[in-house]
């Protein structure tokens, strides 16, 4: 395991307290730079929109994972892209708004520039907090739950081995970022469609983690990115997996408004929860 790959310490999250009247705000998978300039240009904008909204009521924003459909640091470089959204994001941290990074299964090698330049933690994998009262897991979601044997192997064996690691950071940024983004536009991201989107049942593979983790640890919300689906879903007598959809086509998000969390969506009028069968419905 990569050392630099490790979850910091959870800081001033420890004991985080939402000042009254604010909000926590939770988003993911963005996929800035996917599956073209011009379409990611739009989504960005689409962001700072969101941003300059929810910046009235925000007392923390999570951004879970996926955030770039590409991300790299080499020690003097990182790719080009997404200058708007990382500059709002400067603008509410320096203005007071905490926030939070996760890295996703495309943007994992973030080494620390972010979270100085954000003034953020970025965390490699699910924490476990408390706000409000209410117990939250959080974290991206991928590797996790049953199934999908072949990405967790190449997580554990390339993605994240230090010599792999390394290996790429010798080639010249031309060379990896190009190598990368033309990988990561070849994955499911350039292909799929909304349609293809249907709720798995039992085989909801973060539903099952979330109901896995719950019967050891009793936590209110399970929160993941990943699954690119916006979900909201009954996890054992009173707890709920919210999976936070993508911003492709759905921008989702939640907020956690006193000691209840609701999926929204932005500027997405035709948005609607996904159909579930009874039993899991919240
Ligand atoms: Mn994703």
């Amino acid at each position: 395991m990569n050392k630099l790959l490790k979850n910091p310490p959870i800081g001033f999250l420890e004991d985080f307290q939402l000042p009254t009247g604010k909000k926590a705000y939770f988003a993911s998978d963005f996929h800035l730079g996917a599956p073209t300039l011009a379409k990611s240009a739009e989504r960005e904008k689409a962001l700072v929109r969101w941003l300059d909204q929810i910046s009235a009521d925000a007392g923390i924003i999570f951004l879970v994972g996926d955030i770039f459909d590409f991300w790299y640091e080499y020690a003097w470089a990182v790719p080009k892209g997404g200058v708007r959204l990382l500059g709002k994001l400067a603008a509410l941290s320096d203005a007071g708004v905490p926030l939070v990074l996760f890295t996703g299964n495309h943007d994992m090698w973030m080494f620390g520039y972010l979270s100085y330049e954000l003034k953020a933690p970025v965390f490699h994998q699910p924490i476990t907090i408390e706000i409000n009262g209410q117990k939250i897991y959080i974290g991206h979601g991928d590797g996790l739950g049953p199934g999908d044997k072949t990405y967790k192997l190449l997580k554990k064996w390339v993605f994240q081995n230090p010599l792999a690691v390394w290996l790429f950071k010798q080639m010249h940024p031309d060379w990896g970022i190009g190598l990368a983004t033309a990988w990561s536009q070849h994955s499911r991201l350039t292909n799929e469609k909304v349609d293809d989107k249907k709720f798995l049942g039992n085989d909801e593979w973060l539903w099952a983690y979330s109901q896995q983790v719950e019967q050891t640890q009793h936590h209110d919300f399970y929160i993941f990115g990943h699954r690119h689906l916006p979900l909201d879903l009954k996890v054992g007598h009173s707890s709920r997996y919210i999976n936070l959809g993508e911003w492709i086509n759905f921008r989702t998000y939640a907020v956690l408004e006193g000691q209840d969390l609701h999926l929204k969506a932005f500027e997405n009028e035709t948005w609607q929860h996904v159909e579930v069968p009874e039993a899991a419905r919240v």
